[in-house]
């Protein structure tokens, strides 16, 4: 892909502001082809799109079995995560900058008896950009619950971003006989290809799931020119904390965005090769709440779709004065501005104790506890 000769300077003068910046890229100022019109409050629906491997996790009828069909699950939200921009949008981009309190509720329906999951997305804080998410398959018992935060450097022609944040997934067993939870860390991001002007996402380093009952997924990530040569690699290795020292019970190898398989059988393990299932959302005009995404990004999304970037352009900048507005007069009142659906917590236990087991770093993180509030869904299909 080559840079339409209108847009290079612009596009130069974006690559020299990230490079002498280490904040978040969000309030800088782009070109406007690397615009998205979607809002980054959209992204944690990222988790479920393929609702089956979700709900199949309760499935498991041993604790082993349950653990590889949480790395099963998490493996193929990847492609989804990292390279639908480019897929649907040609390339990676940058998406709207969320609000504080926007919101972003959705659901994958009910079919073959998987059972209804619902999803319900806050924006938590404004700068530095936090999204909180609750997914749950009350069927099934399958909950994450999670947080997530970038921070972003410049090396090498590429921008690194580390993920901040945890999601712990709780797998709530039938007969009341008890929870299992699973601490899920991220991946680092490099986002390459901006001299060229089309940024796609590798992943790098490694991304951890520790489960209460002692199995631990270690997932090690490279792209093209490292141990495999092909872009978009992975290596999962299943430890158990029980066994010492820690052999590996199983290694699952391949790409996260095709075909992955059992290093020792060959056989198959990871398949995001067939369609995914996108998150239904309500009709902008069945939307109640002036602060749910697609709503309140309406206008500016629509500018950006169409190509009229003016209008996107000033219907951004009333928002945000909006925003302003709002924040200099809760400064006023001394007030804050309430959260929703999440209640921010110094500490994560179970981050900490999950932790642990592979020295995360860092020890101790916060959480977004959900309240239990779910919206009134009663918009259906
Ligand atoms: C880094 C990024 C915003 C954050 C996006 C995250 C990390 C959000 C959490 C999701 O679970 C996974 C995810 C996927 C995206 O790849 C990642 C975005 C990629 C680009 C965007 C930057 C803020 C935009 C930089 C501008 C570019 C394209 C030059």
């Amino acid at each position: 892909a080559s840079l339409p000769p209108s847009q290079r300077s612009s596009w130069t003068s974006f690559l020299k502001s990230i490079a002498s910046f280490t904040g978040d890229l969000y309030s800088l100022t782009a070109p406007p082809f690397i615009l998205s019109p979607i809002s980054l409050t959209e992204f944690p629906a990222y988790w479920c799109e393929r609702p089956d491997l979700f709900a199949e996790i309760a499935n498991g009828r041993t604790e082993e079995d349950r653990a590889l069909r949480v790395l099963k699950w998490f493996i193929s939200t990847l492609k989804g995560q990292y390279t639908t921009r480019n897929e649907k949008l040609g390339s990676e981009k940058k998406p709207l900058n969320p609000i504080l309190g926007e919101l972003f509720y959705g659901h994958w329906p009910d079919r073959k008896g998987r059972g209804r999951t619902e999803l319900i997305v806050e924006q938590v804080s404004h700068h530095p950009p936090i999204t909180a998410y609750y997914i749950s398959n009350k069927t099934k018992g399958v909950e994450l619950q999670g947080h997530n935060a970038q921070k972003t450097a410049f090396s090498k022609a590429s921008i690194i971003v580390k993920q901040i944040g945890h999601a712990i997934l709780t797998l709530n067993l039938p007969n009341g006989a008890g929870k299992e939870t699973y601490l899920v860390t991220f991946p680092r991001l490099v986002i390459a290809g901006l001299l060229i002007a089309s940024p796609y996402i590798e992943l790098t380093d490694t991304s951890y799931i520790a489960s209460s009952t002692g199995y631990l997924s270690t997932i090690e990530y490279s792209g093209r020119g490292y141990f495999s040569g092909k872009a978009h690699t992975f290596k999962a290795t299943v430890t158990k904390s029980s066994i010492n020292p820690p052999l590996p019970l199983y290694v699952f190898e391949g790409q996260w965005d095709t075909i992955s398989r059992d290093a020792k059988t060959g056989e198959e393990f990871t398949n995001v090769t067939t369609p995914k299932e996108e998150v239904t959302v309500a009709p902008v005009e069945h939307q109640k709440d002036e602060f749910e995404s697609r709503r309140l990004w309406k206008k500016v999304a629509d500018g950006i779709r169409s190509g009229d970037f003016d209008t996107a352009s000033r219907e951004k900048t009333k928002i945000e004065n909006e925003q302003r507005q709002k924040r200099r007069e809760e400064q006023a009142r001394g007030e804050k501005w309430p959260l929703k659906h999440f209640k921010r917590e110094e500490n994560d236990p179970e981050y900490e104790k999950l932790g642990r087991v592979f020295n995360a770093n860092p020890p101790v993180e916060d959480r977004y506890v959900f309240l239990n509030n779910e919206p009134e869904f009663d918009w259906r299909e």
